[in-house]
């Protein structure tokens, strides 16, 4: 056997002995043990030369939350029932910064999920150049059906118990799937409340009470422009290409529109219901109305369908669809590798996840074999926790920046994670964006690590 082979076959036994540590240490989290294979696949081979990392113990403690909190949501609906609902607070690791990341409210919310995207949220944060660490948080709460007075309520019960956990200087949460500015404003009452202080320790506030300008489009416009420059640094451009988009939310929505804007064609979007066609591809007009439509009505995606004649309702997922690109932006697990395989066959070059995890293991496999660009969630998603760290800044501060100097930074900071995804992972033909990023990520949380000693 080569010196090479050798090495190879030693890093393989390395990663499955470390992989079966963590498969046994979690049991029951398949979508933590998901997201920490991804990841550590990419490690092994990088630190095979880089003893300090294994004698420190870096993986073995990375995969390790700091610290999980759980709790009792108790609040009462409309009829006067007392409901209870589980909350969490998963905060994953503060080498670079306090932890930070969103909250979820969602009834399939579980442990396995927060620490799943707690770890994922490590290494995007470290990616965006900022001093942020990983948190993640949530409830099995379903918003949908809900008053805004129930909502309020349950914001308000889940901070009652939050609020001594999390600080500006300590754990700053945002929004995520079911939490947007109504939320956010609800809980940053109560704990403004609670507190007697007006500090920067949510993300995503409105603009009267500390907000930043750009937040709310920052993930979707931030992936739009991860992708334009995923296919710049392959010689092809995004002017004109099809667009699959899934989702139909913040994420989904403002992905639609950074399209339009850079000349292409969003031709899906869904929800958990199903998904709408406009072969034409939506206008601003129609993008506009269905952020309404899920947004202020919380209503369903199939009644776009109804209001427009060029736009068709199906069942199931976007991915059957011919398209040039993809840009997931829905939930963790919503691309398998028989819908891969059939985009692959369909032409489609390019996929940008912008939801966390969208892509199953199988399927983001079937891509790298194919050849296709493929941009993995914590560097394509990063510009919504990039925003959330420059509206810290901007609280800390107490001044707030115009729109135009935000979104510029927003660009920029883009532009960066993907030279740093480059750096690490472009030695051929392709970018490897998926070992660049989790490199990238990894570099500046292990270091820290390193010298802190045992901690
Ligand atoms: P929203 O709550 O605004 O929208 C979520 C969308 O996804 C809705 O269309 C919803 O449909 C759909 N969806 C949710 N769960 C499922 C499911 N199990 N199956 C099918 N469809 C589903 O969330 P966001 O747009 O904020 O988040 C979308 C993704 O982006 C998530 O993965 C999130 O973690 C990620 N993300 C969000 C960031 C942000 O700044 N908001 C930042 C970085 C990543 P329905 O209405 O039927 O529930
Ligand atoms: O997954 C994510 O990066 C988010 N939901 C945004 C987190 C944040 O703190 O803005």
């Amino acid at each position: 056997m080569s010196k090479a082979h050798e090495s190879d076959a030693k890093t393989k036994e390395y990663l499955e002995r470390y992989m079966e540590g963590v498969q046994k240490r979690n049991p029951g989290e398949p979508e933590f043990v998901q997201a920490v294979y991804e990841v550590a696949s990419s490690i092994f081979p990088y630190i095979a030369d880089k003893p300090m990392y294994h004698e420190m113990q870096i993986l073995e403690r990375m995969a390790e939350p700091e610290r999980v909190i759980s709790f009792r949501v108790p609040w009462t609906d409309d009829k006067g029932n007392i409901r209870t609902n589980r909350g969490w607070r998963v905060q994953f690791n503060s080498a670079i910064g306090p932890y930070k990341g969103g909250i979820r409210f969602h009834p399939s919310v579980n442990q396995s999920i927060l620490k799943f995207l707690g770890f994922e949220q490590t290494f995007k944060n470290s990616l965006t150049g900022l001093p942020m660490g990983g948190g993640k948080g949530g409830a099995n709460f379903n918003p949908k059906g809900k008053s805004d007075n129930e909502v309020m309520r349950f914001c308000q019960s889940f901070v009652t118990e939050l609020y001594r956990h999390i600080g500006a200087d300590t754990d700053v949460p945002a929004g995520d799937i079911g939490v947007g500015g109504r939320e956010i404003g609800f809980m940053f009452g109560q704990y403004k409340r609670i507190t007697n202080e007006f500090v920067g320790v949510l993300t995503g506030k409105g603009m009267e009470f500390g907000g930043s300008k750009m937040r709310t489009e920052a993930t979707g416009y931030g992936a739009v422009f991860f992708l334009r420059n995923m296919l710049a640094q392959h010689k092809d451009a995004i002017d004109g290409k099809k667009v699959l988009i899934s989702g139909s939310g913040n994420v989904a929505t403002h992905a639609a529109e950074k399209c339009l804007q850079l000349g292409a064609t969003p031709i899906t979007l869904s929800d958990s219901g199903g998904f709408v066609h406009c072969a034409d591809g939506f206008t601003q007009e129609q993008v506009d109305w269905i952020k309404e439509l899920k947004g202020a009505r919380r209503g369903r995606i199939s009644e776009a369908a109804d209001e427009f004649n060029n736009v068709t309702f199906h069942e199931g997922r976007p991915w059957g669809i011919e398209a040039d690109c993809a840009i997931p932006s829905a939930t963790q697990n919503e691309v398998n590798a028989e819908e891969a395989a059939v985009m692959i066959k369909n032409g489609v070059m390019a996929v940008a996840e912008a939801a966390n995890m969208p892509c199953e293991q199988g399927a983001v496999d079937s891509f790298m074999e194919a050849g296709t660009l493929f941009g993995p969630a914590k560097a394509v998603n990063a510009g919504g926790v990039g925003v959330s760290g420059l509206e810290m800044s901007q609280n800390s501060a107490r001044i707030s920046w115009d729109e135009d100097h935000l979104r510029k930074l927003l660009e920029d900071m883009m532009r960066d994670i993907h030279d740093s995804c480059v750096q690490y992972g472009g030695d051929g033909d392709k970018v490897n964006y998926l070992q660049g990023s989790n490199i990238a990520g990894f570099v500046k949380v292990a270091d820290a690590m390193l010298s802190y000693g045992h901690v």
